[in-house]
């Protein structure tokens, strides 16, 4: 640990308040950022751990719209929902606060002053999306579409998930407004710019210093900045009328950008916290600032979020952001939207009092390096054959032990033989090698150093049998009961950064406080006489039928099931307006350069129409000859890629995005009128 840090500041992203949280969630960056927390306290290191919700942008607009609530309720809402299940699974911040307060209000918009008032911010009448049928400006997560560098179709206007490009919405192919589904178009509209094209020099210096971060999170940055037309100007202002208002003349309607204003949150949550000694916290060099993240966020904390800070002037940038890829489920991507997850408050609901065998499975399988996956069959797995049969198996007999031959209480070695010492010598040796972990942010392998103390622990039983040796030899019984309760006195405390709750109860157990890491540095952590309790009982077996009932969960939706927000209102009259008939597509051909396009020839009884559809990505060309539909027929032609289009398809989409015929019946004429 370097010495000339003097204080930590740590954060974890704000999770957005517009659901509960997920295990992805948890294994990409609550677990690790509290783990090294705890480490760190135990250290006796001065440190603030920050978080809170992160209620601005369109994430929050989006639920609103899908309930007809206003984003107000749908905050306050998650807001509780999320601090209670992260503060119930032990998530131990120093603060949980939340981007609609006025202290972080009053500090993002001063930051934003700042920056104008500098000029660092560059004023521009550019060309943004506009939803006429929702009659707003759309961007960011109101904007999906083809995402022009990896080709996943469900980018965002500001940032593909998939490969974590950041983007600008007329980057997409093909966009769709997410409020009404119609094609946006493009119209004038003032926002202010931070200029990162002429920051990149900078930034880039700023992360080549920095070239012992992850590989994954070095690599991407370099790839940004390196790439062809390297880093662009970014708005950071939205039209939105939910968010923080932008505090300069000509604004109105204007919000900042949700991405400009959260990571702020981080320094108006210590404001919250220190009052005005925040800033020992964020701008002074002997801090230590690290970023805990999932790998979606790495550009607005690698990139961004330092060249506000740079620009501002003043601040210490990030020494560490030890981002975790994702987390998948049953070997698919965690879906908030198919309700494909493991709920937070949903577990704990299920497995009360099991926090720490989840805690457990998600840092043994973190996804430090690379994607993982979490399956309920390796949870259970873990728990039996790991947390049970390994640790509390070794724990269990040590107290089972004591009670018997000592009524608990802990007897005075005698001549400790070279086995002993070695044991001893190892658990003293533990603390080290856990921390050599923990500081470079190598969970999964620090969880596992603990468990080779209570490996060690069961291996020196199994050596020794005092189960046989009481019969024979009473003293040496004695000596080495006592050294395996130096084992399980260890793991008491060691256990601590990654299951805090079982840490608690053995320590409670062994009749032993909290110790601070350097005191855990030694052969003897409790002493003879010390009253050792009868209850040595961690973990419990999982059966086959939870687990059951866990894969039952995941195939049915809950109300977590994101449906497509319902447009407005109409008329009867305005439905009369369609002319919907049966049809039959007779032939299908690609459109050139349109990866999603096809040129569709439909028989509608009364004449056969060409028609284009964005279904290439869901049927090949060769399958639909044949293929039943039912049509639009008086929309106003349209000339898509160069193809005129006369009429419409219509398809239904589930909530994986994927699309599906609404055909008539075979019996039913083509041309016939659909009412
Ligand atoms: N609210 C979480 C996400 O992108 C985002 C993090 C903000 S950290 C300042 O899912
Ligand atoms: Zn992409």
């Amino acid at each position: 640990m370097s010495t000339d840090i003097s204080r930590y500041t740590i954060t974890a992203a704000l999770p957005y308040a517009n659901g509960p949280v997920h295990i992805g969630h948890l294994a990409g960056c609550y677990l690790p950022s509290d783990i090294y927390a705890r480490y760190l306290r135990k250290n006796e290191k001065e440190l603030i751990f920050v978080c809170g919700t992160d209620e601005h942008g369109a994430a929050i607009n989006m639920k609103a719209k899908s309930e007809g609530a206003q984003p107000r309720e749908i905050v306050d809402r998650y807001h509780e929902v999320i601090r209670g299940s992260l503060e119930d699974i032990g998530i131990s911040f120093d603060i949980f606060s939340r981007t609609s307060k006025e202290v972080h209000h009053k500090t993002a918009q001063d930051f934003f002053k700042k920056l104008y008032d500098k000029g660092s911010l560059e004023e521009k009448v550019t060309k943004q999306y506009f939803d006429e049928e929702a009659a707003q400006f759309i961007a960011d997560r109101f904007i999906v579409g083809e995402c022009p560098n990896c080709h996943f179709n469900e980018a965002y206007g500001d940032q593909c998930e998939n490969c974590g490009t950041s983007l600008s919405p007329t980057d997409l192919i093909e966009p769709k407004s997410r409020l009404s589904g119609a094609a946006p178009v493009l119209k004038e509209t003032k926002h202010w710019f931070l200029p990162l094209d002429h920051l990149s020099g900078k930034i880039k210096d700023y992360i080549q210093a920095h070239e012992n971060w992850r590989p994954n999170v070095y690599g991407q940055c370099m790839s940004w900045l390196d790439a062809g037309d390297g880093l662009q100007a970014r708005s950071m202002t939205r039209d939105l009328d939910w968010g923080i208002p932008v505090p300069v003349e000509g604004a109105d309607g204007k919000v900042l950008y949700v991405w400009f204003d959260a990571p702020i949150g981080y320094i108006s949550a210590t404001k919250e916290l220190k009052g005005e000694a925040w800033t020992d916290w964020w701008t002074k060099e002997d801090t230590k600032l690290v970023h805990f993240i999932g790998k979606d966020n790495i550009v607005f904390h690698c990139i961004i979020f330092p060249a506000m800070l740079m620009e501002h002037g003043g601040f210490h940038l990030a020494d560490e952001v030890p981002a975790n890829e994702f987390l998948n489920l049953e070997g698919r991507k965690i879906s908030t939207s198919r309700n494909w997850a493991v709920w937070l408050h949903e577990y704990l609901e299920d497995f009360p009092d099991q926090q720490d065998v989840l805690r457990y499975v998600l840092t043994a399988t973190a996804p430090e390096s690379k994607d993982n996956d979490f399956t309920w069959s390796d949870f259970q797995t873990r728990n039996n054959s790991e947390l049970v049969a390994i640790l509390g198996n070794f724990v269990n007999r040590v107290v089972v032990l004591m009670q018997k031959y000592y009524g608990g209480a802990l007897p005075k070695p005698n001549e400790l033989s070279p086995a002993d010492e070695s044991v001893l010598a190892e658990v003293a040796e533990a603390p080290a090698n856990i921390a050599d972990s923990i500081e470079k942010y190598r969970f999964r392998e620090a969880l596992s150093r603990m468990m080779n103390i209570a490996r060690l622990g069961n291996k020196y039983l199994a050596d020794e049998e005092p189960w046989k040796l009481i019969k024979t030899d009473p003293q040496r019984t004695e000596t080495v009961m006592y050294v395996a309760a130096q084992v399980c006195a260890q793991l008491a405390q060691m256990m601590e950064p990654f299951m805090p709750f079982s840490a608690a109860k053995l320590q409670a157990s062994l009749g032993m406080n909290k110790l601070s890491w350097s005191e855990c540095q030694n052969k003897e952590l409790i002493g003879p006489g010390s009253q050792i309790s009868a209850d040595g009982h961690l973990f419990s077996k999982i059966e086959d039928a939870m687990i059951e009932r866990q894969m039952e969960k995941l195939k049915t939706p809950s109300e977590s099931v994101n449906y497509s927000p319902l447009k407005d209102e109409i008329q009867f009259e305005d439905f009369e307006k369609l002319d919907l008939r049966v049809g039959t597509i007779v032939k299908a051909e690609k459109v050139k350069k349109a990866d999603k396009l096809l040129h569709l020839e439909v028989d509608l009884g009364f004449e056969t129409r060409s028609i284009v559809s964005g279904i290439a990505a869901f049927f090949d060309t060769e399958e639909l000859a044949g293929q039943r539909v039912s049509v639009v027929v008086n929309l106003a032609p349209r000339k898509l890629r160069g193809v005129v289009s006369q009429g419409m398809i219509l398809m239904a989409e589930d909530s994986e995005g994927k699309l599906k015929f609404t055909a008539a019946p075979e019996d039913m004429p083509n041309g016939a009128v659909i009412r």
